[in-house]
């Protein structure tokens, strides 16, 4: 497996586990941790043994934003010309489902990669912001238009004014967060639910994940025709004769993709 320098990566079952080692900048987002974080899930994305990606922080912090010291002395025609932030745009492509486990701060970079994930599961000690007003400048990871669908205008349009920061229990009640866990069961929690997930059709749950975003990109009507789209490609899968066939003879399907 490849060698990087900000980011651990392992492969556990059909799961494979990104997670942020930069402790003593809290995991700040640097642009190399981005194009190390986006390498690893493409690498993950194109393995047919791997079904779903967890990414993680550590205990005290999954991410604490863009690096502020490697952004200070930016010009804006530097990040211009270097399309700064981009790498974040790919990770949205990636296909395969990826689960956010987040403990601790996940604020401003931090808060817009959990986002970009397909859910978060949250450890009870996490705290979610976009507190870059406090910075002078506006989240950039996409951030003010995911907390916006994700949990409405009136809390996200506080959060990116003020900065106020959101703890584990707000962010699930809002729906920002999938579900809250207690902090020693967070991976194993993670990993489970990536291995559900890793244990169906990988190219049906990519029609799957695919169909979901739709909702966030299209009209009611454009996302319902995109999701029969999809239904009916799954119809030409051998996953999908595989799994009505294993209902139909009471036994547990054997899908060909997993
Ligand atoms: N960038 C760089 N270094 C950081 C960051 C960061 N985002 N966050 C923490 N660190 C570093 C600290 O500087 C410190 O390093 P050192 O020991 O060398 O001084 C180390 O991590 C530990 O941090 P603290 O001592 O501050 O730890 P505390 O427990 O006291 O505080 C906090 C933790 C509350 C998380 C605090 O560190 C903090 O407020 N961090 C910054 C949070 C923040 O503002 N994040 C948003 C950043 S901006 C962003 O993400 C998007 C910008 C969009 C730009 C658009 C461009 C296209």
């Amino acid at each position: 497996m490849t060698q990087y320098s900000l980011i651990l990566t392992e492969q556990r079952g059909r799961v494979g586990l990104i997670t942020l080692n930069r402790p003593e900048a809290l995991n700040a987002l640097s642009d190399t941790m981005g194009r190390e974080i986006l390498a690893a899930a493409r690498a993950f994305d194109a393995d047919p043994g791997v079904g779903a990606i967890v990414i993680t922080g550590s205990s005290r912090a999954f991410a604490a934003g863009a690096d502020i010291k490697e952004m200070a002395s930016k010009s804006s025609v530097d990040m211009y010309l270097a399309d700064w932030f981009s790498a974040w745009d790919e990770l949205a492509r990636v296909r395969t489902p990826l689960i956010a486990a987040v403990a601790g701060h996940a604020l401003g970079g931090g808060c817009e990669l959990a986002m970009i994930a397909d859910f978060i599961i949250a450890a009870e000690n996490a705290k979610f912001g976009q507190p870059e007003i406090k910075l002078g400048v506006i989240p950039g990871m996409g951030g003010s238009q995911r907390l916006t669908r994700a949990i409405g205008k009136a809390k996200a349009m506080e959060m990116v004014l003020t900065g106020r920061v959101m703890g584990a229990l707000e962010a699930e009640a809002a729906g920002l967060v999938a579900r809250v866990v207690p902090i020693d069961a967070l991976l194993e929690e993670a990993m489970e639910t990536a291995a559900t997930i890793a244990s169906m059709s990988k190219p049906v749950a990519m029609i799957a994940k695919e169909a979901v975003n739709a909702a966030f990109e299209s009209t009611l009507a454009e996302g319902v025709r995109h999701e029969r789209r999809g239904i009916f490609a799954c119809f030409a899968t051998e996953d999908q004769k595989e799994g009505m066939a294993a209902f139909t003879e009471k036994r547990p399907a054997n899908f060909k993709h997993r």
